[in-house]
């Protein structure tokens, strides 16, 4: 089979599509959790590379998906960078929140690439892992967060409400709002470089809260700085697919794709599959399938598989989840999905 999910990114069209579940590592499998709690915190999980490499392994050993996401989070970055950043139980990621220009010009003092090392040896542990356990044809997925949602998280202090604290930054220091991104953008573009150059297939940028984003700042702070990424990236790794996932990006999504050079795009569910089609045939396409179907499982998940392969029946498709799978999911739902996925 070869890898059929780096095919299709490169255009290859295949009968069954490549399949891959964005957070598909984690708290739906039991297995996870018991690992999760033999750490310290999350972060210790991230920056431990046994036990990342562990986690990665787990669903693919279950379902046999044709990609391996690298586990770690986009919030490694903002650590990188010297902010303080915790996970706090049942509520989710903290941060010390970035208040000024002084917060902003503080950070990126130390070398990202000596705290994010756990990461690559990750990597190298999973390039390992996936060779002894005779997973060669699954393509191996390294990931970062863009600029704009990991600073969603930089200046709100963690996960937002309705973005008033950023949006106000953004709009009363617009000097160091930008600098911050062009920090963000050109540091994590390094890391990408890294993540490949240690050994991933292909790699995908998050920008999960891409949608909030009126026109202007669309183009300011979700296209610029994610087309600075990619040029910085090629200029390395020339031909190395990436996917761009703007969620929530709808309308934007043509000028997302052009302007900033990006392979793939990640679409979430809210896009209609007409919509999606016509964009596969500009451009490989990957997602769609909301996670509250899968988690629901039966007769709508079947359907729903069913509509988003008729659909997309001749263009360069990548079967995954509109956005990341619920942790009420049970895993025999995702059973479901991979059979029907491949049937
Ligand atoms: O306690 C736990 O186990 C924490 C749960 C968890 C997990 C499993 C977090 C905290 N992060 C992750 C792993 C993770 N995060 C991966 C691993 C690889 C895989 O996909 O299997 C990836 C790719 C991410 C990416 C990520 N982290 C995003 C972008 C994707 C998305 O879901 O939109 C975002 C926004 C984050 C921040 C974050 N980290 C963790 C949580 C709970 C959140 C989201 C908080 C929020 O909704 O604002």
């Amino acid at each position: 089979m070869s890898k059929n999910l780096l095919n299709t990114l490169q255009g290859n069209v295949y009968d069954v599509p490549a399949l891959w579940m964005m957070r598909q590592a984690g708290r739906y499998l039991p297995e996870y959790k018991q690992v999760r709690a033999s750490c310290d915190g999350f972060l210790d999980l991230c920056y431990n590379p046994n036990k990342a490499c562990e986690v990665t392994m787990q669903p693919l050993r279950r379902y046999g998906f044709d990609g391996a996401i690298l586990f770690s989070d986009i919030l490694v970055m903002p650590h990188a960078l010297g902010q303080n950043v915790w996970f706090e139980e049942g509520i989710g990621p903290k941060l010390k929140a970035l208040k000024s220009g002084d917060d902003v010009a503080q950070l990126g003092q130390g070398d990202i690439h000596v705290h994010l090392n756990p990461v690559y040896e990750t990597i190298d542990k999973i390039k390992g892992a996936l060779v002894q356990e005779s997973f060669t044809d699954t393509t191996f997925i390294g990931f970062a967060g863009s600029p704009w949602t990991v600073a969603t998280y930089m200046i709100e202090g963690g996960s937002s409400r309705n973005f008033g604290t950023i949006k106000n930054f953004a709009y009363t220091y617009p000097e160091q709002f930008a600098q911050l991104l062009h920090l963000l953008a050109d540091t994590t573009a390094d890391y990408l470089i890294q993540q490949i150059h240690c050994g991933v297939d292909c790699v995908q940028i998050f920008d999960s809260w891409a949608g909030v984003l009126n026109e202007q700042d669309f183009a300011q702070f979700c296209i610029a700085p994610t087309r600075h990424m990619v040029d910085k990236i090629r200029a390395v790794h020339g031909d190395i697919p990436i996917i761009g996932f703007a969620r929530g990006g709808g309308y934007y999504l043509p000028n997302y794709y052009a302007q900033t050079g990006v392979t793939a795009l990640g679409i979430d569910e809210t896009v209609p599959l007409s919509v999606m089609k016509k964009l596969g045939g500009i451009c490989p396409v990957q997602g769609n399938l909301d996670p509250q179907v899968l988690r629901a499982g039966g007769d709508i998940l079947r359907d729903s598989v069913m509509r988003i392969r008729e659909s997309m029946d001749g263009v360069p498709y990548v079967f995954n989840l509109g956005r990341g799978i619920e942790k009420e999911t049970p895993p025999d739902h995702v059973e479901q999905l991979v059979k029907w996925v491949r049937s």
